[in-house]
């Protein structure tokens, strides 16, 4: 059977047999053979003992299973209530981009036929400082081109992106472009993995990226060597960037990003000479409170360019496996399905005819990260998560963990007893990948089938099902799907490129492109078809370091772990390759502690402290990092950006090393 890989956004189709249940690669596009250690043992978590397998209700402090009947029934009712005393609004629900395209699609109908917009996802965690970016400049909110044209441009930049860990197949597409000659630039606080076959290693001083990203276009506008023709012909603004870049000397740069002021005069050069160039970007750039200047600065240097269409491409390489799919089927609280915005009235009404209504919310909802605090204000009283563990992955945590224990409602849909679903009054039992079928988008915005490997475990349910029942129990109208291919064809229909496409299209081949393989090659998706320029200026960090804390402290991901561990940590094959987690610091901070590799450390920022042991690593002098997948969300800062993602790339920190040797499963969700 051909799945899509459960875990990472790089879309990897795994072929599972069904007798033996074991992973092998799909050899068609967009893996081609290829698979990391992952996808390799996915059906691990899947088959896990720890599943729940049966709705739960809690009683004052055990979980006792009931009917599907039942739960379904209480949580409509405790809904239609909540929504008859404090309306639509005070409640909200969070989608998952781990479940399928017609799953969201679902999930945010509800919430809009219910009559509110709050609807979210991990998007708001991730990359929606590229979606708000991408939209301002050049009026699409996704990756530009597909995976193989990495292999043709000369150039690639690698920013604040990781690949080597966190989308390993994507790194042979990068490599076999090395081979034929493309030089890799790679921007990152610490020496990476990725850094192994870069060319240039350019390790930055956190949070000063808009500064590097500024200096680069100095150089370019200064030594003239932009693309004039592209620039009048395509783009409006550029007389905004020449002078705001006119400050950001190499010299002035080099004072801030710590990158020496001839290495950016270096790497301008070799970027603009190259006559084509790819930019890719991860967290490090959009987790800051900086993250949406971030990308303009990189959307920028690559329309002063011309670095689009055939001759270059922006990719904001996606997390989750079907996060794209999530913001392009709507669950998102600022954006109808395609990222149409909630304004845009003649879409709007178009999908409220077919949904047979006359007219959806149009005021903004809440985003996932604002949810707490309207919680902690009394606005919202009723939350249903789906396949999201905010207890572990939202900045600062314990303040998420206060909200969550204070609401009359909180329903969470997962396949495990999750740090989330500890606080739950419902947990309804998910069937996982492999036990449903449905169609998944890509980073590179492919929509693949995937197929159905085995039937549910116990009495779990596929997402699709479980909302289908819940539409129908609140009353909802057309909530009566009896197939999956139902709500394909519903969904088909919402998008102009698609309406002429059929679902036996997309089982058959490698998957479809949506709206299309490659945008902007002539035309921006702007009134006037040109993309804009937007200048920005330099952002702080929202927390200074000073005496008291005086490291910068970073989360990152490692190859064999993933997000919050719910997942990966039920897979043992995984397990055994983890290793134990621990915070990388430089040599020379090391040696001033007197702190030695494999020494006990606690960190402690202004919201709480952690016990890890320490690596001694090639990584920015001041600068911490910790692996996100276990507790560093008790140090983070949920300082938010314009998009709303948090700061969770930087907060002030100190160390100390502990004199005890008391083992450090304190790390461990
Ligand atoms: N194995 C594995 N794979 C995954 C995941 C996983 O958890 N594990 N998660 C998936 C998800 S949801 C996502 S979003 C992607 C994320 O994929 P990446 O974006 O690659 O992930 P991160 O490791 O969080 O961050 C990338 C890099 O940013 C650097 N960085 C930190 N601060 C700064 C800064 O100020 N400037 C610059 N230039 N760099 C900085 C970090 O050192 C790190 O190397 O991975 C996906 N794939
Ligand atoms: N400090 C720090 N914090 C971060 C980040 C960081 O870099 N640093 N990165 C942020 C980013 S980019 C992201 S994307 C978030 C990720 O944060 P989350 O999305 O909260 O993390 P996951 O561990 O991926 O959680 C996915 C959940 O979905 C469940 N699940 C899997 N399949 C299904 C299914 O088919 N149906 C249902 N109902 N459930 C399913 C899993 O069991 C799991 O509980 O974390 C964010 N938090
Ligand atoms: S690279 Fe991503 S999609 Fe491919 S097997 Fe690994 S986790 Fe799955
Ligand atoms: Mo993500």
């Amino acid at each position: 059977m051909k799945v899509v890989c459960p875990y990472c956004g790089f879309g990897c189709k795994l072929i599972i047999d069904p007798q033996t249940l074991t992973v092998r690669p799909y050899k068609g596009e967009p893996n081609k053979g290829r698979i990391c250690p992952k996808g390799l043992y996915a059906m691990e978590f899947a088959l896990s003992k720890d599943r729940i397998k049966k709705p739960l209700k809690r009683e004052k402090n055990t979980l006792k299973p009931i009917t599907w009947g039942q739960a379904i029934d209480e949580i409509s009712h405790k809904l239609l209530e909540i929504r008859e005393f404090y309306g639509p609004d005070a409640v909200a629900f969070i989608a998952s981009s781990k479940t399928s395209n017609e799953e969201n699609y679902l999930l945010q109908k509800i919430a809009r036929l219910f009559g509110t917009n709050n609807i979210d996802n991990c998007a708001r965690l991730c990359h929606e400082a590229s979606v708000h970016a991408l939209k301002m400049t050049l009026g699409t909110g996704a990756q530009t081109n597909p995976y193989e044209d990495l292999e043709k441009f000369g150039v690639i930049i690698i920013w604040g992106y990781n690949p080597a860990e966190t989308h390993p197949v994507v790194v042979d597409y990068i490599r076999k472009a090395k081979e034929r000659g493309t030089k890799i630039l790679v921007i990152d606080v610490r020496e990476t993995l990725t850094m192994r076959f870069a060319d240039y290693k350019l390790i930055i001083k956190p949070g000063t990226d808009v500064v590097l990203a500024n200096s680069i276009m100095h150089v370019i506008i200064k030594e003239e060597l932009y693309n004039e023709d592209f620039i009048k012909k395509r783009t409006t603004g550029f007389s905004e960037i020449r002078m705001a870049t006119m400050k950001y000397t190499p010299e002035y740069a080099e004072r801030v990003t710590g990158i020496a002021a001839s290495l950016i005069r270096e790497v301008a050069r070799e970027f603009a000479l190259a006559g084509s160039g790819a930019i890719m970007w991860g967290m490090g750039v959009t987790q800051h409170v900086s993250g949406v200047e971030n990308v303009l600065a990189i959307v920028d240097l690559a329309l002063l360019l011309g670095y689009i269409g055939e001759r270059g491409g922006l990719y904001p390489m996606r997390g989750q496996n079907n996060v794209q799919g999530a913001a392009y089927m709507g669950a998102l609280s600022e954006f109808l399905p395609g990222y149409i915005p909630l304004d845009d009235e003649k879409f709007r009404k178009r999908v409220a005819s077919l949904w047979g209504v006359n007219d959806l919310p149009t005021e903004r909802g809440l985003y996932l990260t604002e949810l707490w605090d309207a919680i902690e204000r009394g606005d919202l009283m009723a939350l249903y998560i789906v396949g999201e563990n905010p207890a572990v992955s939202e900045a600062n945590f314990a303040r998420v963990r206060k909200a969550l224990k204070k609401l009359d409602l909180l329903v969470v849909q997962d396949l495990f007893m999750t740090q989330t679903a500890r606080y739950a009054h419902y947990l309804l039992p998910a069937s996982s990948f492999c036990e449903k079928e449905g169609s998944y988008m890509n980073s590179e915005r492919r929509i693949q089938w995937s197929e159905k490997v085995m039937e549910p475990l116990g009495d779990s349910k596929p997402d699709w099902e479980i909302f289908t029942m819940l539409g129908k129990a609140l009353d909802l109208p057309g909530f009566n799907y009896s197939s999956v291919e139902e709500i394909t064809e519903e969904y088909f229909r919402l998008f102009p490129e698609l309406e002429e496409r059929d679902i036996k299209e997309l089982k058959e081949s490698d998957g479809i492109f949506l709206p299309k393989k490659r945008l902007h090659t002539w035309e921006f998706a702007m009134p006037n078809g040109k993309a804009r320029f937007v200048a920005v200026e330099r952002i702080f960090p929202w927390e200074n370091t000073n005496n008291d804390y005086p490291f910068a402290l970073t989360t990152i991901r490692l190859i064999n772990n993933y997000n919050t561990g719910e997942m990966a940590l039920r897979s043992p094959s995984l397990v055994k390759l983890m290793g134990e987690p621990k915070a990388v610091i430089s040599e020379n901070d090391a040696r001033r502690l007197r702190i030695k590799a494999g020494d006990l450390i606690e960190i402690a920022t202004r919201r709480g402290k952690i016990r890890i042991k320490a690596e001694i690593g090639k990584i920015r002098e001041g600068v911490i990092a910790i692996p996100f997948h276990f507790k560093a969300n008790k140090l983070t800062n949920s300082a938010l950006n314009k998009a709303g993602t948090p700061e969770l790339k930087f907060s002030a920190a100190r160390i100390r090393k502990l004199k005890t040797e008391r083992p450090t499963q304190d790390n461990y969700p």
